[in-house]
């Protein structure tokens, strides 16, 4: 470890470059884990490039400006953030919700998707948990539907991981999320226009028939597992 003085000697001499570097924002994009027309037919490319590059850039873009002048804040994280939410200043709280939310619940919408072929089927202790909480997967699958058909205006539906490995279905709207209530989501469908307008117009029903093709059912039995442990 340099000491401050010698720091000073070696920046004046020019040696030491990064002293003043700005450092990178809190929060990032994460990439796609697919190309963006891994998921056609069901979710077309041209939604998927719009939806991540622009939609969920703007929401880490904004968020980043928000916490701009909270550095010790951001170094939490989205979901400690989010989960916290009452407890935040005033001035960043509802930039958090939402800038926040969008952030935290595409990022988990990208990894619970997968092209069809890798689709699968839900795994160990996550389908035990179904038969038990709907039955069979099929009827959890029209609960989802039927609950993501119900959202008005812009929103979510939500497979939530709770106490005791208990699955619950929750919506919410805008881009709230279910980790402001205490619960823990597993798996999200976005139902903003946005997310199915390009392909689907008005058809929201023909959308979520679509969206349970190309659900990565081994992604979400593990986030399940890591949850329940
Ligand atoms: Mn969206």
């Amino acid at each position: 470890m340099m000491s401050r003085r010698s720091l000073l000697q070696a920046a004046a001499l020019g040696t030491v470059g990064t002293v003043c570097q700005a450092a990178d924002p809190p929060f990032a994009l994460p990439k796609l884990p697919y190309p963006d027309d891994a998921l056609e037919p069901y979710i077309d490319a041209q939604t998927m490039q719009i939806h991540h590059d622009k939609h969920h850039q703007a929401y880490v873009d904004n968020l980043n400006k928000a916490l701009s002048g909270e550095p010790e804040l951001a170094k939490l994280g989205v979901e400690e953030l989010l989960r916290r939410l009452d407890t935040l200043p005033a001035a960043i709280r509802t930039q958090v919700r939402n800038q926040g939310g969008g952030h935290a619940n595409h990022s988990l919408f990208w990894q619970a998707l997968a092209p069809a072929s890798k689709s699968g089927k839900p795994g160990g202790q996550l389908a035990n948990a179904i038969s038990q909480a709907f039955g069979s997967q099929e009827k959890l699958e029209e609960s989802l539907r039927t609950a993501a058909a119900g959202v008005f205006g812009s929103g979510w539906a939500w497979l939530c991981a709770g106490q005791g490995g208990k699955l619950s279905l929750e919506t919410t709207v805008n881009q709230d999320t279910p980790l402001s209530a205490g619960r823990q989501p597993i798996l999200g469908i976005d139902v903003w226009e946005h997310a199915y307008y390009l392909k689907y117009q008005n058809r929201r029903a023909e959308y979520l028939a679509a969206f349970f093709h190309v659900v990565n059912w081994s992604f979400v039995s593990e986030r399940f597992a890591k949850l329940s442990a």
